[in-house]
């Protein structure tokens, strides 16, 4: 069945959305050379507004303005004034912190209460986190060795964490960046360019350019930038890796997952319920360390799933701007129609599909959360990222099972492991090949924190101070 909701106009009121937006380069926006495209609502297909598409010259132009930015201003700049202006913009994202949560969820189609109470907080957080670093590198060990220019490109599942992720620890070790978001997602990184304006930001030392796959690709093989930090695909990722190959281009990338949320039979079993819900339906599934497989103890999992149907039946689903809404919509026609192959598949390959039975809206990308039982190994639900709301369960019997079925995929970037017994958290935590093993808990995330994966889930590290390594040069690398 399908219904049409009413919008919340009162949310809506609160931001200014353009007719059509121009290119953030040194300090001002510019209209692009390119064509441009439409950015549109997920939740209603509504056209928000029209957006530059930036061509090979608009980058040239933007990472000639960050390279004069970082040769005059920023990469000359103490640390402590440097931090002075991180902290504004952290201070700022929180006063505009309701319009930034609102936009990203018109934009992007995520819940409200999650953009405002992750997405936005997290941003900020991560401003005020890599401001306090900024006048301790040289106490830290690490000196004035700034990289130069940063070319950054970012996914459309979180917008403007990713966008804070990528320029939060640039800014901080003096490096100027070009920032490019996903061509559906645009809104809440031009929103942050004029944050960058209202903090009186030096022009050129953050540039945002617009644009689809083709604007990314001019950017990361520039020749004038230092470093290319790329958040997406494995499939993407790859050819960035190929494309920078015999450079001197220091190169991060976080890409895909596919993480084992793994549940023993001492577990709490309602925790882990909320723990596995919040896994996989957190953020529609669009997470790269969602927990989309349950591995789950034989002698618990009738339990586990029983439950686990029951409180799948009490999320709700719709209007993003609702702030009861746990489920929202699909961030655009082509990952709905990803969603819905995959799941075929997992039908066509024997599991049994499970789905919230729910009234779907009549516009816009929508997924009802689903699990599939009876999955084994070899299926493509369990192999590859659906990055939509689906899980794949499966089950094992000892912990040496579940490290080995956890362990089997090509990729590393997450797990989860429910237990009472500390020293078997700590058993698993050595023995998953995954870059963070989150203990009776799930998705949490913080600035102090490194993040990042192994095997095809990329490599380098953001979060913490491990984050700031990929944008300062080491003391073997020559000065530039
Ligand atoms: P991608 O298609 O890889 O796109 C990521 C970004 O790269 C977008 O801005 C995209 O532009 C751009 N791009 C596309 N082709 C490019 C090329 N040849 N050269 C340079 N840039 C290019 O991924 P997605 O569909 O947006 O995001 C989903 C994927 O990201 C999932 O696999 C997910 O796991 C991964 N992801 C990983 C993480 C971490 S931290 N590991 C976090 C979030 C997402 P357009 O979008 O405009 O085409």
């Amino acid at each position: 069945m399908t219904f049409e909701y009413a919008p919340a106009p009162e949310s809506r009121s609160i931001v200014d959305i353009k007719a059509s937006y121009g290119l953030f380069i040194n300090g001002e926006f510019v209209d692009g050379r390119g064509t441009s495209f439409k950015t549109i609502s997920p939740s209603t297909e509504e056209v928000l507004s029209e957006i530059a598409e930036a061509d090979e010259a608009d980058v040239d132009l933007a990472v000639k303005a960050a390279r004069r930015a970082h040769a005059r201003v920023w990469g000359r700049m103490p640390g402590r004034e440097r931090a002075k202006y991180l902290y504004r913009i952290a201070r700022i994202i929180q006063e505009r912190g309701r319009e930034l949560a609102v936009l990203e969820s018109i934009d992007n189609g995520k819940p409200i209460k999650e953009s405002r109470d992750v997405d936005v907080p997290v941003a900020a957080a991560h401003f005020f986190y890599y401001a306090g670093w900024a006048d301790k590198l040289e106490y830290a060990g690490y000196g004035d060795r700034s990289l130069g220019v940063a070319a950054q490109v970012i996914p459309w599942n979180f917008p403007l964490l990713m966008l804070a992720w990528k320029i939060a620890p640039a800014l901080a070790a003096g490096n100027t960046v070009v920032l490019k978001p996903a061509e559906t997602t645009p809104l809440t990184a031009l929103l942050f360019a004029e944050i960058c304006q209202q903090a009186d930001l030096p022009p050129g030392v953050v540039n945002i350019i617009t644009g689809a796959g083709a604007t990314g690709q001019a950017l990361v093989s520039h020749t004038d930038v230092d470093k290319v930090a790329f958040t997406g695909s494995t499939e993407v990722g790859k050819a960035i890796a190929r494309a920078v190959a015999g450079t001197d281009k220091k190169v991060t990338l976080e890409l895909g997952g596919k993480a084992a949320n793994i549940v023993f039979d001492d577990a709490p079993i309602d925790q882990a319920v909320e723990g596995i819900v919040d896994g996989i339906f957190f953020n529609q599934g669009h997470v790269c360390c969602a927990g989309s497989r349950l591995l789950v103890q034989e002698s618990v999992a009738d339990d586990v799933l029983e439950r686990l149907k029951r409180r799948m039946s009490t999320l709700r689903m719709g209007d993003p701007l609702d702030k009861n809404t746990d489920i929202g919509a699909i961030n655009s026609g082509e990952q709905l129609k990803r969603i819905r192959e995959l799941s075929e598949v997992g039908d066509a390959e024997g599991a049994e599909r499970w789905e919230v039975a729910c009234d779907l809206p009549t516009k816009g990308f929508w997924f009802p959360p689903t699990l599939f039982t009876g999955v084994t190994q070899a299926h493509r639900i369990a192999r590859e990222e659906v990055f939509g709301p689906v899980l794949s369960v499966l089950t094992f019997r000892t912990p040496a099972e579940a490290v080995e079925k956890a362990n089997n995929t090509p990729y590393g970037l997450s797990a989860g492991v429910w237990t009472d017994k500390g020293s078997l958290i700590l058993k698993m935590a050595s023995q998953l090949r995954a870059g963070v093993v989150w203990a009776n808990t799930f998705n949490k995330f913080d600035p102090t924190s490194p993040f990042g994966g192994y095997k095809e889930s990329g490599y380098g590290r953001e979060g913490g101070r491990h984050g700031l390594e990929g944008y300062l040069r080491t003391p073997h690398e020559s000065a530039r």
